[in-house]
Formats: structure tokens, C-alpha cells, sequence
């Protein structure tokens, strides 16, 4: 295999000038599926890594390989894609790595909600990925135009295309979003027609799906593995599971990020630190924005400044370590 053609670049180049490497295709608890310049191989992780669960491999991950079948280290990733671990414990998980475009899927059925919408896309900011949001099940729709037009509302500046996976049409244009060797990630929760537009790209029925729940519109959780798969046109794509729930782990920054609406109008607030309540001069209160949106910021807020007293503040500190040195070898080795 080309490593070229299935991600390596110039950044990966420059954190490992010697040893065999190779890209985490498949993961299954603990084994996983490499992608070698020789061709694919099975793999475990060394003991080293297992005691370390900060450098644990995931898919779309650059490893470092001994004797073509251990797992020794992994090498800094360019994006990630992370949550808060579902349940009491104030960790975060990661579900992907070394994405370049996030396509954030949701139907346009009962699965089509706005406030959703909005944390994926802190989510997507967080990455570092570049967001595309795909209304998918748009032959369900009387009026996709519309849709589209009020998800832009939401997604600013990220561009918003209706597609429908089972029909066939509006997918041409996903490929234009990739250059050779990039990877794609689709995202959204469980029914949101996912494996269904992987299927329909490849002109192949290779991922299971499964239809929709009568009673509440909700998916079944069909696809339960995260795993690369390649496209005819040199691009990569990654099918992932539904989510069930989508707790942020993300840098209170990136709501201002997916909220620049409400930030702009933020800045020209009379109080610095006005809580966009009840103050005098307030600027966001006079625009009139949406309530339900205006809501979600604050919900987010709030959830994410909890979360920030609540993580280890150790591993905060680790967290945005580790960020600073990537964004550093990013800007040091723009990708070719
Ligand atoms: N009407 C319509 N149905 C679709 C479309 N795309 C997918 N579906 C249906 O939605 C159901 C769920 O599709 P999947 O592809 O399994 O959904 P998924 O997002 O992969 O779900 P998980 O693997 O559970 O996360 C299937 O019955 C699909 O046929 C579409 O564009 N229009
Ligand atoms: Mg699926
Ligand atoms: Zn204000």
C-alpha cells in the first residue's frame, strides 16, 4: 500500500524518522487491523501501551509497529475526535483519529433537531476536522431547500448539503470535499442513514443497516465497530456507530466557535461580563436571536464550565499540553 494514499503526510513524517508504521484500519477491543506499506496485518498492543491509557491506538491512528504484529507507539495525532465517556466517570473518550472531513449526518425525519445539531458541531470545532453537514433522508422531505436554509442558520459557515442515501442523489458532491489520501468520518446518532450513504458511495451493500424503529423513529444500532474503509476515488472514509448521547469534552472556546452569532454579538455587550440575562446594553438580548438558540449557548456553557471543575485538573493540563505541541508541529509542517 501507498501510505500516501491512505493518509501519511508530511506532519506524520516528521514525528518518526525511523521504524515501520503503519494506520489503524479496524479496531476490536484488542486486536486491530493495520494498514502496512506491505499490506494489512493483525496487531496487539505492547505492555507499555496498556498501562498508559493516554497513548491507547484508535482507529484512523498512525502506530509504530515491532516485529509487524505489536503495537508500540502512536504517533501524534493532527485531529481528534472526542467526547465526554458516557456515565459518572469525568473522562473523555476518543472516537476517532486523524479525521480531515466530519460529516455530521442527521435525517430530516424525527431524527432532525437543532439543539443536537449545535453540539455536534462544537464537537466538529474541537476536532479539528473541517464540518460538512449532510441532511440525509431528504426524499422524506417536502421542502429540503427549506431545511437546508434553516440548518445554515445553525451551521455557520459550514457548508450544508441534502442528500438521500436511499434514493441515490445529492452524494456526488462528497467526494469534492476530499483531496487524495484525506480521511472522512461520518458522524450522528443510530438511523441517521450512515452505513446506508456508505453503501450507496461504494455501489455496494458492504455495511449492515437496519431500519428505523416504527414506534419512535430511533435507529437499532446497527454498525458497533469503527473501521477505515477506502474509496475508489483515493479518499478514506470511516463508518462509526450511532451515538446514543453526545457529551461535549471540548474547550469552552469552541462554543464561541459554533456559536459566532452570539459571540460577535457578545463583544459588543456593555458589561464585559455579561451573562446575556438581564444587564443594560446587552447586545445579544437586543438582536432578538432565536430563544431556543440562545438557550442552547447558555446550556452549553454551562455544561462544559461544570465539566472543567470537574476534570482532573492534572489532566486538563495534560490535555491542552498535548494540543499546544500538536498545533505547534501543525503549524511547523503544513500537510505537503
Ligand atoms: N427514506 C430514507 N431512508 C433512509 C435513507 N438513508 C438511510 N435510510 C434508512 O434508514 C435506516 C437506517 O440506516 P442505517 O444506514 O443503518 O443508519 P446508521 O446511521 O448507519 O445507523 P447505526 O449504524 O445504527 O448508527 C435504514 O432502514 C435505511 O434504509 C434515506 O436517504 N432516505
Ligand atoms: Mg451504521
Ligand atoms: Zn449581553
Amino acid at each position: 500500500m501507498d501510505l500516501f494514499l491512505i493518509g501519511w503526510n508530511n506532519y506524520f513524517a516528521s514525528q518518526c524518522p525511523n521504524g515501520r508504521f503503519g494506520r489503524v484500519a479496524l479496531a476490536s477491543r484488542e486486536r486491530f487491523t493495520i494498514w502496512t506499506e506491505r499490506g494489512e496485518i493483525e496487531a496487539t498492543v505492547s505492555g507499555k501501551l496498556r498501562h498508559d491509557l493516554t497513548t491507547w491506538p484508535y482507529v484512523g491512528d498512525w502506530v509504530v509497529l515491532r516485529d509487524d504484529s505489536v503495537i508500540v507507539d502512536v504517533l501524534p495525532r493532527r485531529t481528534e475526535l472526542v467526547r465526554k465517556q458516557p456515565g459518572k466517570e469525568v473522562r473523555q473518550q476518543v472516537l476517532a483519529a486523524n479525521i480531515d472531513v466530519l460529516f455530521v449526518v442527521t435525517g430530516l425525519d424525527a431524527d432532525y433537531n437543532p439543539r443536537r445539531l449545535e453540539r455536534y458541531l462544537v464537537l466538529a470545532h474541537e476536532s479539528r476536522a473541517r464540518p460538512v453537514v449532510l441532511l440525509n433522508k431528504a426524499d422524506l422531505c417536502s421542502d429540503p431547500a427549506a431545511s437546508i436554509r434553516e440548518t445554515r442558520t445553525i451551521a455557520l459557515g459550514i457548508p450544508v448539503i441534502a442528500v438521500s442515501a436511499l434514493e441515490g442523489w445529492g452524494l456526488d458532491a462528497l467526494p469534492d470535499f476530499l483531496q487524495k489520501g484525506e480521511t472522512a468520518a461520518l458522524i450522528g446518532s443510530s438511523g441517521a442513514g450512515k452505513s446506508t450513504i456508505v453503501n450507496r458511495l461504494l455501489n455496494d451493500e458492504r455495511q449492515r443497516t437496519t431500519a428505523v424503529r416504527e414506534s419512535d423513529n430511533r435507529g437499532r444500532h446497527t454498525t458497533t465497530r469503527r473501521e477505515l474503509i477506502l474509496m475508489p476515488e483515493g479518499w478514506l472514509l470511516m463508518d462509526l456507530p450511532g451515538l446514543r448521547e453526545l457529551q461535549l469534552w471540548a474547550d469552552p472556546e469552541r462554543i464561541d466557535q459554533a456559536f459566532d452569532d452570539v459571540a460577535t454579538l457578545a463583544a459588543q455587550c456593555r458589561f464585559r461580563d455579561c451573562s446575556h440575562r438581564h444587564e443594560p446594553g446587552c447586545a445579544v438580548r437586543a438582536a432578538n436571536l432565536d430563544e431556543g438558540r440562545l438557550e442552547s449557548y447558555y446550556k452549553l456553557q454551562r455544561e462544559l464550565d461544570y465539566l472543567n471543575r470537574q476534570a482532573d485538573p492534572h489532566l486538563a493540563r495534560e490535555t491542552r499540553r498535548r494540543w499546544n505541541a500538536i498545533e505547534k508541529a501543525v503549524r511547523r509542517h503544513p500537510k505537503r
